[in-house]
């Protein structure tokens, strides 16, 4: 009983908690990507980065500036494409939290993957911390990240209590236009449809059954 607990602990782990995995596969190419924009690539920056209060697919509360973008700033690379958000936004309240809302199927079970990264400890940040939101619930937040410029990729489910949810990441580290850096992100269904070849196979395994029990009868 007691290994049997165990492993149910570590399962439950698996699936609520994160996961830290060395390389993610890119959200433009994740089959059945319920995100929009989500790599932050949709408006593209002529600078190593800018503030701007608008961005494709998403909303913020942050005031007055809404979104940061970085492309290249201090050479540190996005997770994927050329370019990445940093939540806590210059001259904004200052940590934001970003939102947008997806198409979900009621009960289903989804997965978000994202990866999260600190800055260089400029303005005295010492570490930085990304919330997950879903339809405005905290329910996930990553540990603290001390290690500058650094991915780290996190991964968490949930199960979709309707048929729009509400994606939204927080910025929780301390408030001074520095860290809280988010890129690639994810959301799938965590078991995909049956294809439409699976059904008709099992459909015709179905009706084997039937004709041969018909013949028995
Ligand atoms: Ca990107
Ligand atoms: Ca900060």
């Amino acid at each position: 009983m007691r290994r049997f607990r165990t492993l149910c602990a570590l399962a439950s782990a698996a699936s609520l908690s994160l996961t830290s995995i060395a390389e993610a596969q890119s959200c433009t190419t994740a089959v059945g990507n319920l995100v929009a924009n989500c790599s932050f690539e949709a408006n593209t920056i002529a600078s190593s980065w800018l503030w701007v209060n608008s961005l494709t697919g998403w909303e913020s509360n942050g005031n007055p500036n809404k979104f940061e973008i970085w492309r290249g700033l201090d050479s540190f690379a996005a997770a994927d494409g050329m370019q990445h958000l940093e939540l806590d936004v210059h001259h904004a309240n200052s940590n934001t939290t970003i939102w947008q809302t997806l198409n979900t199927q009621q009960g289903r079970e989804y997965t978000v993957t994202f990866s999260a990264a600190h800055r260089n400890g400029g303005g005295g940040d010492q570490f930085s911390v990304l919330g997950l939101l879903i339809n405005d619930v905290p329910l996930f937040q990553t540990p603290q990240m001390r290690t500058p410029y650094t991915w780290n990729v996190f991964s968490y489910n949930f199960v979709a209590a309707g048929t729009q949810t509400k994606l939204g990441f927080q910025s929780l580290g301390t408030q001074n236009t520095h860290g809280d850096h988010l890129d690639n992100i994810s959301v799938v269904a965590s078991v995909p449809e049956p294809s439409t070849s699976a059904l008709t196979g099992a459909g015709l395994l179905a009706l084997g059954v039937v004709v041969r029990l018909r013949r028995r009868a």
